[in-house]
């Protein structure tokens, strides 16, 4: 069980983090673990696996993508060979993964024009391979950052666009508004997208989708299929990470009283929402269900 502790662990305390990389994260634990696993039943193996996909899923609530990927890696168990079904299947799963988010990016270049400033917020690999698309293409783009405060993740986008040679300027959260008339597209990643086409996105999405309704500035996010939430078309709801408030501040003395509240994601409404960049295509925010019921028919 140590790679799935391990596993387990990393993502709990974002040693591990970005939706797609949890997913491909815990794909590997599994195989790693189905392949340490010697001298049982396939019934007593299947068990085995099943409790480690269980444990891996608790470590973080909201991104679906985790449950969506262990799901997807247990469906070998059905398979004759279970064993071998597992680590096919996870290999499979991190292999698309890796493929949706190139054509992700293909995609969503398509989206981007030559001049264009772009506002990212947090650090999505699937937006960044939008933005390098687009670079690599030959135009000439401006990146914003958001600081993607608590945790700061947009430091990393910003370094991660400068290194890659992209003219990127750091903002803070609430510059978002103060700097929108520069910019012409936002382009954010995913950590849920709802059956009725909603978007679940690091904490501040919703507030950078409504300032670019407001300034009509269009607003896409890059989502792969696996981040389509299969529960939510029989209408289960989303539970949104409240993490530890030490990550926001920590106050001292009779401070200590003050309550600090650390939510780590927010709901974007579709209506805010211009397109979902998936690797099958782009879609409008209403085609979520169709999405899910395609890729996902068998979860429900
Ligand atoms: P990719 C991140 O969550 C951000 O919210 C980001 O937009 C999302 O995952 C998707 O990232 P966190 O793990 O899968 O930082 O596109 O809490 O990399």
């Amino acid at each position: 069980m140590d790679v799935i502790k391990e596993t387990f662990e990393k993502i709990k305390n974002m040693e591990i983090r970005g939706a797609g990389r949890i997913g491909r994260a815990a794909a590997n634990a599994l195989k790693m673990y189905a392949l340490k696993i010697q001298h049982l039943s396939n019934e007593e193996f299947k068990n085995r696996m099943k409790k480690a996909g269980e444990v891996l899923v608790s470590a973080r609530p909201t991104a679906v993508s985790l449950p969506n990927a262990v799901k997807f890696v247990l469906k070998g168990l059905e398979d004759e060979d279970p064993k071998v079904g597992v680590v096919k299947r996870a290999e499979e799963f991190i292999n698309s993964s890796l493929k949706a988010i190139e054509n992700i990016g293909k995609f969503g270049a398509n989206r981007i024009r030559d001049g264009d400033t772009i506002l990212t917020h947090c650090n999505s690999e699937a937006a960044i391979s939008v933005i390098k698309t687009a670079y690599d293409e030959g135009k000439d783009i401006k990146v914003f950052c958001t600081e993607t405060r608590p945790r700061n993740q947009g430091y990393i986008t910003a370094k991660t666009l400068y290194d890659y040679g992209i003219d990127t300027t750091l903002i803070v959260d609430s510059a978002v508004r103060y700097f929108i008339r520069e910019i012409d597209i936002v382009v954010v990643g995913a950590d849920a997208i709802t059956a009725n086409g909603c978007l679940v996105n690091k904490i501040g999405t919703s507030q950078i989708a409504l300032v670019a309704n407001e300034s009509r500035v269009p607003f896409l996010t890059a989502a792969e299929t696996y981040k389509f939430h299969p529960k939510t078309i029989v209408g289960e709801l989303i539970e949104i990470e409240e993490r530890d408030p030490s990550e926001v501040v920590v106050f001292e003395g009779k401070y200590r009283g003050i309550k600090i509240r650390n939510p780590a994601f927010d709901v974007t409404p579709s209506k805010y929402i211009d397109a979902i960049i998936t690797e099958v295509g782009l879609i409008p925010p209403q085609g979520a269900w169709y999405i899910i019921e395609k890729y996902f028919g068998w979860l429900k």
